[in-house]
């Protein structure tokens, strides 16, 4: 496994976009909608891996939630994974909570799922499997 993207939850995309350019000196921005999972998503490149700024679609959204919880900043650590499914029944098995038993669309095409919190140490992982 890799880090594939640290997850960063933001009231606003446009702004984090704006200053985590600076931070990073790079306008090299994507920007999608996943409807299944409420979020807008704008991904920065970091070497290898990516930073992915999370804005909350409505109320409902798990970023909302998190957001008036405990206010913007880290959400999730996602790792790039070869056999999600196959991950999903060994971590179920071994007694975790994966939160997804099938996985669902992500952003870039990606499969994902994630491990609750009270599982990981305190973490939400996510899995994410790329497109072949
Ligand atoms: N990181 C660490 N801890 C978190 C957390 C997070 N992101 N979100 C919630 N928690 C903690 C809460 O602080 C709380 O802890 P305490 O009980 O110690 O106070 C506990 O988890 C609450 O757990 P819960 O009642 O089971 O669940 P919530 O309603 O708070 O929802 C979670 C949390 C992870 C189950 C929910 O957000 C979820 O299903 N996430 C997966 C989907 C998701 O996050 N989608 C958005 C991103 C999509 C993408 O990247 O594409």
């Amino acid at each position: 496994m890799r880090i594939d993207h640290i997850g960063v939850a933001v009231k606003n995309i446009q702004d984090a976009v704006r200053q985590y350019e600076t931070i990073l000196n790079t306008s090299n921005v994507s920007t999608e909608v996943v409807p299944s999972e409420k979020v807008r998503i704008a991904t920065i490149p970091v070497g290898e891996a990516r930073i992915e700024f999370l804005e909350p679609i409505g109320d409902d959204s798990a970023i909302a939630k998190f957001i008036a919880e405990k206010g913007e900043g880290i959400h999730h650590i996602a790792l790039a994974v070869e056999d999600i499914k196959g991950d999903i029944g060994r971590l179920s098995e071994a007694g975790l909570r994966v939160l997804y038993s099938e996985p669902r669309p992500g952003s870039h095409g990606k499969m994902i799922t994630f491990i609750h919190p009270k599982s990981a140490k305190g973490v939400l992982l996510e899995l994410c499997q790329l497109p072949k």
